[in-house]
């Protein structure tokens, strides 16, 4: 009988430390996952940046000093591009080409004005504005 109590004892004891050690993960894993210095994706374009999402430029309109380097950010899960000018009236000055998912394409802008661009893919609904003062 005796030992029988032992035996149950240690089950006991057993599952306290299965218990604290199950709680120990679970503590572990909640507080890595609200780790503020783990890397998070930004949910909005810092400055000088442009995102193309939903088809769109975001934001549409953007001033910048001459000799700022913007830079687009393909947000979307297919192919979009970076032309200067307007849909049919491309100047010429810079065009990324086909930009897919995630990539980037940037453009130092030196001189002062307005410059307007668009997507040769999304043309009617994606355009954008690059002021440089
Ligand atoms: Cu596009």
């Amino acid at each position: 009988m005796k030992t029988l109590k032992k035996i149950k004892l240690s089950l006991l004891v057993l599952n306290f430390v299965f218990l604290i050690m199950f709680g120990f993960l679970t503590g572990c894993s909640k507080s890595s996952s609200s780790n503020p210095t783990a890397p998070s994706n930004p949910t909005s374009p810092g400055p000088n940046q442009v995102w193309m999402q939903n088809s769109q430029f975001v934001p549409a309109s953007l001033t910048v000093s001459t000799g700022t380097k913007v830079t687009w950010t393909n947000k979307d899960s297919y192919a979009h591009t970076v032309t200067s000018g307007t849909p049919g009236n491309p100047t010429g000055l810079f065009d990324s080409g086909n930009i897919s998912s995630d990539g980037i394409f940037s453009y130092t802008f030196d001189s002062t004005g307005t410059y307007k661009y668009y997507c040769r893919i999304h043309p009617d609904i994606m355009q954008g504005t690059i002021t440089v003062k």
